[in-house]
């Protein structure tokens, strides 16, 4: 795919969710660096970071993005000829969206595994990861039952009743301020993640965090299904989670809006939930208690403490 084309649709959100947009991310790189007709090295690296900056720039949250860009532009690191280094990108992207593949169905399965006979599910947005979970034990013949929400104001709870009903689960759609008033009958909650930080904060679509409340006050289980590619490394040494505002018109029409010129309205695309909410992170490498992510990002992702010092210096980012 085209890079502009890609990075339209990601703003656009017609490609959306954290691991799909990292694949898209990926695959528009590798087809990038197949085009790039250039006669020298230098050249052809500086034209992939300007195409590295220009995907990286369409959505702030999701940390699949900077952590798929920064896998596949591996892929030129000690090259020498502009084929080599399009080999190198090549080999990356592809590794990349492979295992991006392999992990979704290895945490259905890992994930499924948490799910019993005869529970009723909550989930909220509309997670690729979560949701094959949710299958895959449907796929294992346990009786289950799902409560999704509607996800204002992009409704992307529309494309989770399709998918489930497409499986053949029986599902119940609710309004998002319907959650406290069904959190009762809920077994377990299950959402995905944009991004997961080193202290296993966990990073997802607006209105998570009011979930996981009611479901902590009703003593409900809560896991979060999450790449690993989701972590996020430079939470390390303190740098926080952006968290997308999008445009005020996919709440309000701008006919409305333009007669009520006190009212400004706030469309944050994501919060925070702590890891005291969550209850277990179910990763393609198997699931941990959220107070683990440090390992992951080390052991997974490569950076570790020193790793960051080594790169950054002592002082960490703020000595950037
Ligand atoms: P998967 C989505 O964000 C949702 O917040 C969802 O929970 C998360 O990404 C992870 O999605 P958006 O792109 O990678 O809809 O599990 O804003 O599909």
């Amino acid at each position: 795919m085209i890079v502009p084309e890609t990075a339209d649709k990601i703003k656009s959100m017609e490609i959306r969710g954290a691991g799909r947009i990292a694949r898209a991310v990926a695959e528009a790189l590798r087809d990038h660096a197949l085009s790039l007709q250039v006669s020298a090295l230098d050249v052809f690296r500086q034209e992939m970071e300007q195409t590295a900056a220009l995907l990286l720039a369409t959505r702030p949250t999701a940390v699949s993005l900077p952590n798929a860009v920064h896998m596949v532009m591996a892929g030129l690191n000690h090259t020498k000829t502009i084929e080599e280094a399009k080999a190198g990108v090549v080999r990356c992207a592809d590794e990349f969206i492979r295992s991006s593949q392999h992990a979704v169905e290895q945490i259905g399965q890992f994930g499924a595994s948490h799910i019993r006979d005869g529970d009723t599910i909550l989930t909220h947005c509309n997670s690729e990861v979560a949701l094959g979970c949710i299958i895959e034990a449907h796929r294992q013949g346990k009786k289950i039952e799902v409560f999704a929400t509607e996800v204002r104001p992009r409704n992307q709870g529309l494309i989770t009743i399709r998918t489930l009903n497409d499986a053949g689960i029986k599902t119940n759609f609710i309004v998002d301020s319907a959650v406290r008033s069904f959190i009762n009958d809920v077994d377990l909650v299950i959402v995905g993640a944009d991004a997961v930080t080193v202290n296993g904060a966990v990073v997802n679509k607006i209105g998570t965090a009011q979930v996981a409340h009611s479901a902590r006050e009703a003593r409900v289980n809560l896991m979060v299904a999450a790449e690993t590619y989701k972590f996020a490394p430079r939470t390390i040494l303190g740098e926080f989670i952006r968290i997308e505002e999008r445009a005020g018109n996919e709440v309000l029409p701008d006919e409305i809006a333009r007669t009520l010129p006190y009212v400004t309205v706030r469309n944050p695309a994501f919060d925070v939930t702590p890891s005291e909410y969550i209850d277990l992170i179910v990763t393609e490498k198997g699931a941990i208690p959220p107070q683990m992510a440090y390992v992951i990002i080390r052991d997974y992702l490569g950076w570790g403490i020193d790793e960051f010092h080594l790169a950054f210096g002592s002082a960490g980012l703020n000595g950037e």
